[in-house]
């Protein structure tokens, strides 16, 4: 029985390579029905059709039964309570989930998408001034941000190290911690734009052990064919 005897019609608004990532790994997980409008990068930000569906013009946002909901935490926290099957704990609150929900975009991805940022803009200065601010932002990376990125991935090792199951819900199964997780994760393990940072085996294990589930592949696989089709038919 669910939490509402509404059937899902959900639609997640995905713009390519998001934190959107994280939400069709969550759905496949729950077993939740879904939609996808693909949005595609022009060239770098979310094209304005996006602001048509939250003024924020952020992905991800979902639209269910008329109701607009933005900030991945959330989607994950209202899919949870509103369709998850009763008979399972998911909608219990749960001090690791909502710790690791709110540390991984409050905390790790502040530092991420600064050092993001800094990156994109030493790329993007003119010619003449290139030299002065990739100077400036190598000065930053060193003395703050890769100070900081190393300092929460040292943490994080240590902390799934004390998890028996190795899932940052501190369950059997990952939950809404393990997915908002993986995003900033994936973009250390996988993502290639931070070699500096030393990565431990735990985070890389806990990656594997994502990586391996079925959901997971199901979800990364409805992305790419999404994202596949939305680009023929914007070629077309
Ligand atoms: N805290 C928000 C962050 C949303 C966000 O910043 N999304 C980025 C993609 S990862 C975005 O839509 N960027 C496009 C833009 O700013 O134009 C969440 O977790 O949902």
């Amino acid at each position: 029985m669910a939490a509402t005897e509404q059937k899902p019609e959900i639609v997640v608004h995905h713009l390519n390579n998001s934190r959107s990532e994280r939400i069709f790994w969550a759905f496949e997980e729950l077993n939740v029905p879904y939609d996808v409008k693909v949005y595609l990068r022009d060239p770098i930000a979310a094209p304005k059709e996006l602001k048509e569906v939250h003024p924020l013009g952020k992905s991800p946002v979902i639209t269910d039964h008329g109701k607009t909901i933005a900030e991945s935490s959330t989607i994950i926290d209202y899919v949870m309570h509103t369709y998850t099957p009763a008979g399972t704990d998911t909608r219990e609150f749960n001090l690791a989930d909502s710790y690791w929900s709110n540390y991984s975009e409050g905390s790790l991805m502040l530092f991420l998408q600064m050092t993001l940022v800094m990156m994109v803009s030493a790329q993007q200065a003119p010619f003449l001034a290139r030299t002065v601010i990739n100077k400036f932002v190598d000065g930053v990376k060193a003395a703050y941000l890769l100070k900081q990125i190393q300092t929460s991935v040292d943490y994080i090792e240590s902390e799934l190290g004390k998890t028996p199951s190795g899932w940052f819900s501190g369950k059997s199964e990952p939950g809404a911690g393990d997915f908002m997780m993986s995003y900033p994760i994936n973009t250390l393990v996988n993502g290639g734009r931070m070699p500096e940072v030393n990565v431990g085996p735990n985070v890389r294990k806990w990656m594997a052990a994502v990586q391996a589930r079925p959901a997971y592949q199901r979800g990364m696989k409805r992305i790419e064919e999404e994202e596949a089709r939305a680009k023929a038919a914007k070629k077309a």
